[in-house]
């Protein structure tokens, strides 16, 4: 391959990964505590379960686990988002799938920024859901206006950062030198400033009408809420939360517990009470805002367009069901509900595959490729599988859940009632705002798919 004289855009994403990881433990130290439970949590996994060990190796995951985790943050115009998507392509980073959380009461509607192919995305599989505030849902027409005032005001991105993108997008890449200044220039845009840029009572009228409104306006950034490490064993980690003196949210949103993982499971605790300081207010007057919390998260394999078409009916269902807020009181409840759904869901590997729920890889297995070359030309893929040639291992889920993310949102913006926004979803708005169309994550995983089978068939020579 050519060198060029650019880092790769994996590696800026690595390092940034890496910084905001750093910066975020400072911040906020139960994060730490956290990235300490998942830790012993999946060692602990990786040795009861020479299998899972397995497939984790098998498919990269094991040695990208460590430094596996999602952020997210929330921006208030379309510049911005529009900015932040230049921002995120020089690590590599393109918006995956659009996420609508108005009907969930989030006024709000989102991408996830990450990268695409697997070879990238095992040298580094950061992610962030970025989400951009939808100030049209704001029904008091002062408050709007004033919101749009503040907002137009604030710069969120240095100088060197907007210099350095633009670097970036003439030259096609950044220098190792300009590429660390760009790390350290792009981490001040997602740092917490305790300086608020509104008055106190701007910030109460704000957060009368939506705390998340208040979360987004009234501050210089916007400062990363969470970030969110990857667990085996979430159900495990919930359980050792409250041990280490951390609260979780009432229940682990999305699937239940099964054999195989599929989608994403996740577990938050709540927003730390943080000293803020009002324009208003003097040198020693604080005010409080609450916004960043913790999170962990348990993926599983990646669904077809039918697989997640019968998870939202489950779940749904089960909610269903439910009739109501899950909390403290219900959850065994929630849970019992929501295995008893998804007992509709095949779960062992094989199943799941056959009926087309899931994504896989293939790969030649050891036998498989001992017999190279000499397959009769009428052998299939299925014979392939099922003598044990050809091993299928499930894809990753890389994105996110609408329905969890609103949770999320809920569970972390206190229990006040949820609005119910009538305006529909708008893909094409967010898409204009953003600058480009965001990606299909399904057409991502199939061809990730097809790209395995393609290898597999010429490891074993086969037509
Ligand atoms: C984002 C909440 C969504 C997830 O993991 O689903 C999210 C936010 O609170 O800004 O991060
Ligand atoms: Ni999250």
């Amino acid at each position: 391959m050519a060198s060029t004289p650019f880092m790769a855009p994996s590696q800026i994403r690595a390092l940034f990964s890496a910084a905001m990881s750093t910066m975020y433990k400072n911040e906020v130290p139960l994060y730490g505590e956290l990235l300490d439970l998942v830790a012993q949590v999946n060692q602990h996994c990786l040795e009861q379960d020479p299998q899972l060990e397995q497939h984790l190796r098998t498919t990269h995951e094991l040695e990208r686990l460590d430094e596996e985790r999602h952020g997210a943050i929330r921006v208030g115009t379309a510049h911005e988002l529009h900015t932040l998507r230049r921002l995120f392509a020089v690590m590599g980073m393109e918006p995956v799938g659009y996420y609508d959380l108005a009907p969930a009461g989030v006024p709000v509607h989102s991408t996830a920024f990450r990268a695409l192919h697997e070879a990238d995305l095992r040298q580094s599989p950061f992610r962030v859901f970025t989400s951009l505030l939808r100030l049209e849902l704001i029904d008091n027409p002062t408050l709007r206006d004033e919101a749009n005032e503040i907002l137009a005001r604030r710069q969120i991105f240095t100088p060197a950062a907007l210099e350095l993108i633009e670097q970036h997008e003439k030259n096609g890449g950044l220098t190792a030198e300009q590429a660390e200044q760009f790390v350290t220039e792009a981490l001040e845009t997602f740092r917490w400033h305790s300086e608020a840029t509104v008055s106190s009572a701007q910030y109460q009228s704000l957060h009368d009408q939506h705390r998340l409104i208040a979360d987004v306006v009234a501050f210089k950034g916007p400062h990363i809420n969470h970030l969110t490490p990857r667990t085996l064993d979430i159900d495990a980690a919930q359980a050792e939360m409250p041990k280490r003196g951390i609260s979780p949210k009432a229940v682990i949103e999305g699937p239940p517990r099964r054999q195989q993982p599929i989608l994403l499971r996740q577990t938050s605790f709540k927003a730390l009470e943080e000293s803020v300081r009002y324009s208003d207010q003097h040198d020693t007057e604080r005010g409080s805002h609450t916004a960043r919390f913790g999170e962990i998260e348990q993926r599983g394999t990646a669904l077809t367009p039918k697989g997640r078409d019968l998870y939202d009916q489950l779940l749904q269902a089960a909610r269903a069901e439910m009739n109501g807020p899950t909390t403290e009181a219900n959850a065994d409840h929630y849970y019992e509900v929501l295995e008893r759904h998804f007992e509709a869901f095949p779960d062992d590997l094989l199943s799941l595959y056959q009926q087309g729920l899931i994504h896989v890889t293939y790969s030649p297995t050891e036998q498989g490729l001992a017999k190279a070359g000499q397959f009769p030309v009428n052998t299939t893929l299925d014979m392939l599988i099922a003598n044990g040639d050809v091993r299928i291992d499930g894809i990753v889920y890389e994105d996110f859940l609408p329905v969890s993310a609103a949770g999320i949102f809920q569970s972390n913006l206190g229990d006040g009632t949820t609005t119910e926004y009538a305006q529909l979803s708008n893909q094409q708005v967010f898409e204009r705002d953003l600058g480009c169309k965001v990606h299909d994550e399904q057409a991502l995983y199939h061809a990730q798919s097809e790209r395995s089978l393609a290898q597999t068939k010429q490891q074993l020579q086969l037509a």
